[in-house]
């Protein structure tokens, strides 16, 4: 009788261990404020901050925006547009928080393909081209 208990006691602890091990991991796949917005991240010639966080711009309870912070500032900012829980459209802004350049995927399949740039400071994006598959992630 002895034996099993204890038997017992040993399995409960290697299964808090076991779940302890798993959630350390697993834990980038869980963070709710964090993953429930998936999709590419910035283009690597934005040169984003690292740190960013997701908003939920339309106050429907997921978050659809993402934001990286450069001394307070958005300074690149990841949108969901068609609420699939997936960013599609990134836009950098510059000081005064005018979108610069944009990299969009166009045909939502993960991959960033377009990229357009205001080349004269107008507020107009209006230089658009394909974006090489090379600079898109996957
Ligand atoms: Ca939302
Ligand atoms: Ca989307
Ligand atoms: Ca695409």
């Amino acid at each position: 009788m002895t034996n099993g208990r204890r038997f017992r006691v040993a399995l409960v602890a290697l299964a808090a261990l076991a779940a302890a091990c798993n959630s350390g991991l697993y834990r980038g796949q869980d963070r709710a404020d964090d993953d429930a917005l998936l999709g590419p991240p910035p283009p690597e010639s934005f040169q984003c901050a690292e740190a960013s966080q997701t908003l939920d711009s339309n106050n429907d309870k997921a978050p659809d925006t993402r934001v990286h912070l450069l001394d307070g500032k958005v300074q690149c900012r990841g949108e969901d547009t068609d609420n699939d829980r997936r960013i599609d459209t990134w836009s950098r802004l510059d000081e005064k928080g005018q979108v610069v350049e944009q990299a969009t995927d166009t045909n939502r399949d993960g991959a960033l393909d377009r990229h357009a740039r205001d080349t004269n400071g107008d507020g107009t994006l209006d230089l658009v081209a394909p974006l090489p598959a090379h600079t898109a992630p996957r």
